[in-house]
């Protein structure tokens, strides 16, 4: 294995580097600010989640631009296996079948990428046969009777932006590269679907993309200089809102925007007020330095801190006022929970480390622990009263080769045990408006390549035919769907 092919987990672990904090005292937010909570009387959403360079192949067809993830895959040791996803599962053609296998699931909302490549070319002009291949997939979905929830930006950057000259997220011309990208996908789609989502899981795309390196493009630099791009992700999202608002959503409430956060709940797992203050000091420093900005429009005073005097963090009056209340609802990908546990030196009674709750999957970094969702989602109603919250994503992994892959009982318990939760939560009344499981097909997974499976659908991929197996866990969710 070479340096890069642990990259997944290196980000992973990434997450407990300085986990020996030390307690950073908090500043009142601005919680006067009132969240739109546009989905109010909406009915619960039970949908399913994927991502257009995980599953569409095709990587060349119909004038498809090339991806900054089709440039890594290329990297030698950047991916565990040494595969690629030009191919994956062929999605690109088999669109129809897929769509069918989510719908007799049951799942009446369906999660999806538009794959930025594929819709502009490297000239910047629209690839029509690429826009074509998605407004087929959108009469698919309709005529399958599902909603479709669409995510611009699932981190595969066109490659002609990410050059010397114009280096991607860390460049201040990406912002009205992205409002071109968004303008033409609402213009095309935007009548077709009811929500959107700007971005996914910007964190992992920042910092795994422009900080470790263990994801596309695979620049290493220092978290201060990663900074950069966090600012210009979210300034992006907030002109692409605005733009959303103004000309296509036209206060139909009905229509949503939102953005996606990787999530994790931080747990405290003694009684200490070390435990207490180290964890929340985690959920602030990895969830609200996304969601504080889109919400009350400035990030969190503890990650101001963190990160003395990084003028990147600096945001002007009319930035803030842009980036606030910039989300309809907001996203969490939910996989896990992480304990935080008192671990002083003798005396000193304010250091803390990361511990494992739960239990493990065929990734080091998921371990099972439902009662963490819960948690988190209360964490976040608190911070944020009234804000509409949807699960974007939830899931579990199973290794590449597991002889058992068709019979997923592990899986099955999964989705139990956080579906209970989901229900739970309702039942408490948290303003949690959907679920989306991640995900349908097994699937490439980035820098896990094609060993890391989190379908309840096995893909072959020694079969050159890909042939589709339900597993136990979509027989599971057919039963599921058809009761709620
Ligand atoms: C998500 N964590 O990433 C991505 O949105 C998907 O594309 C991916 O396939 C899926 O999870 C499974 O890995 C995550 O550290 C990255 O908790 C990091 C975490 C969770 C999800």
């Amino acid at each position: 294995m070479t340096h890069l092919a642990s990259s997944k987990f290196r980000f992973r672990s990434l997450c407990l580097v300085g986990s020996l904090y030390y307690f950073i005292p908090l500043s009142a937010l601005d919680r006067s600010i009132p969240v739109r909570a546009l989905t109010g009387k909406m009915t619960f959403q039970w949908g399913v989640a994927g991502a257009a360079y995980q599953i569409e192949g095709a990587h060349d067809a119909d004038g498809k631009a090339r991806s900054i993830w089709d440039d890594f895959c290329k990297v030698p040791g950047a991916i565990s296996d040494g595969t690629s996803a030009e191919v994956a599962c062929d999605f690109y053609h088999r669109y129809e079948e897929d769509i069918e296998l989510a719908r007799a699931a049951g799942f009446k909302h369906f999660r999806m990428s538009i794959s930025w490549p594929r819709v502009i070319r490297d000239d910047g002009q629209p690839n029509e046969a690429g826009i074509a291949y998605y407004s087929k997939v959108l009469d698919a979905l309709e005529k399958a009777g599902m909603e479709p929830c669409v995510t611009l930006y699932h981190w595969d950057l066109p490659s002609s932006l990410q050059t010397a000259e114009m280096p991607g997220w860390m460049s201040p011309q990406i912002i009205d590269k992205f409002m071109a990208y968004a303008t033409l996908c609402f213009e095309r789609f935007a009548g077709r679907v009811p929500m959107w989502i700007t971005f996914n899981e910007p964190a992992v795309f920042v910092f795994g993309g422009y900080q470790g390196g263990w994801n596309a493009p695979g620049v290493r630099q220092s978290v201060a200089e990663a900074l950069v791009a966090v600012r210009h992700v979210l300034l992006a999202h907030a002109k692409v809102v605005a733009l959303y608002r103004s000309r296509f959503q036209n206060g139909d409430k009905t229509k949503k925007i939102g953005i996606t956060l990787n999530t994790r709940h931080y747990k405290a797992v003694d009684a200490s007020d070390t435990a207490a203050k180290g964890a929340q000091h985690m959920l602030e420093d990895r969830i609200a330095c996304w969601s504080d900005p889109v919400v009350f429009g400035d990030f969190p005073e503890s990650f101001k801190a963190t990160h003395g005097g990084s003028t990147a963090l600096g945001l002007s009056k009319l930035e803030q006022e842009a980036l606030r209340g910039s989300i309809d609802f907001l996203g969490i990908n939910y996989y896990t929970t992480s304990g935080i546990q008192e671990d002083s030196p003798a005396g000193a009674g304010s250091a803390w480390k990361v511990v494992e709750l739960g239990e493990a999957s065929g990734a080091s970094w998921l371990h099972s622990y439902p009662q963490g969702l819960i948690e988190l989602l209360r964490w976040l109603s608190g911070r944020y009263p009234g804000l509409d919250v949807v699960i974007t994503e939830n899931g579990f992994c199973t290794p590449g080769d597991d002889p058992k892959a068709v019979e997923d009982d592990v899986r099955v318990r999964y989705y139990q045990d956080h579906t209970n939760i989901v229900k739970q939560a309702i039942d408490e009344g948290l303003p949690l408006r959907g679920y989306f499981a991640w995900t349908l097909l097994d699937n490439f997974e980035w820098a896990g390549g094609y060993e890391e499976r989190f379908g309840m659908v096995h893909v072959d991929f020694n079969d050159k035919m890909l042939p589709r197996t339900v597993k136990s866990s979509y027989r599971w969710w057919q039963q599921f769907l058809e009761k709620s």
